[in-house]
């Protein structure tokens, strides 16, 4: 059985074996917590990122699906950057956002990785509702068959940190 830990802050604080970033289909970096990696991970992030564009991901990370880098400077082996689903009204995308974080797990436990820590996909620049995609994240990890031993949910605020405790209790 995964533990799952909640922690209010910023991911890129934490000690873990893999960092989980909410990227962008370029994985050229961006804002919100795309942009505190880079800019505290340093260059090598986009470095390996840029190599990977350059080799298998030539139209960029598909919306769903994981790739690992160097983690740089963060206090972590790897980053795991996933592309999250932008949120639509008209268009149930949910099955993306579990996978985002299925995606991540396996990556993440491929490489050995037995520590995990996620931001909260898509509920940023991508509108996913804080309620709902803490139901997502919480249910896609418990039901997740990984070798990953404990998954470390970084909530920024007060408001995403109530959202993961209630879906937790
Ligand atoms: N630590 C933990 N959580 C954070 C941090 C941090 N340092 N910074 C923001 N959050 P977002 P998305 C929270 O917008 O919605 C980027 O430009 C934030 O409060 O980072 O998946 C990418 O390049 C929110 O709850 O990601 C993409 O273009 C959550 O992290 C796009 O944004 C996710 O917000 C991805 O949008």
């Amino acid at each position: 059985m995964t533990a799952i830990e909640l922690v209010q802050g910023d991911i890129t604080r934490e000690s873990v074996d893999a960092i989980v970033n909410a990227a962008n289909s370029s994985l050229l970096g961006g804002g919100g917590v795309d942009g505190a990696i880079h800019r505290r991970g340093g260059p090598a992030i986009l470095e390996d990122c840029r190599r990977l564009r350059a080799a298998h991901l030539g139209k960029g990370l598909p919306t769903g699906q994981a790739v690992a880098t160097t983690a740089g400077d963060l206090d972590a082996r790897w980053v795991v950057h996933t592309v999250g689903p932008v949120f639509s009204t008209t268009e149930d995308r949910s099955g993306l956002l579990a996978s985002c974080y299925r995606e991540s797990l396996r990556v993440a436990g491929e490489l050995g990785a037995r520590t995990v820590a996620f931001p909260a996909i898509s509920t940023g620049v991508y509108g996913w509702p804080m309620d709902d995609g803490a139901r997502i994240a919480v249910e896609t990890v418990r039901a997740a068959d990984t070798t990953v031993e404990e998954v470390r949910f970084v909530l920024f605020d007060e408001r995403a940190y109530e959202a993961f405790a209630a879906r937790l209790r």
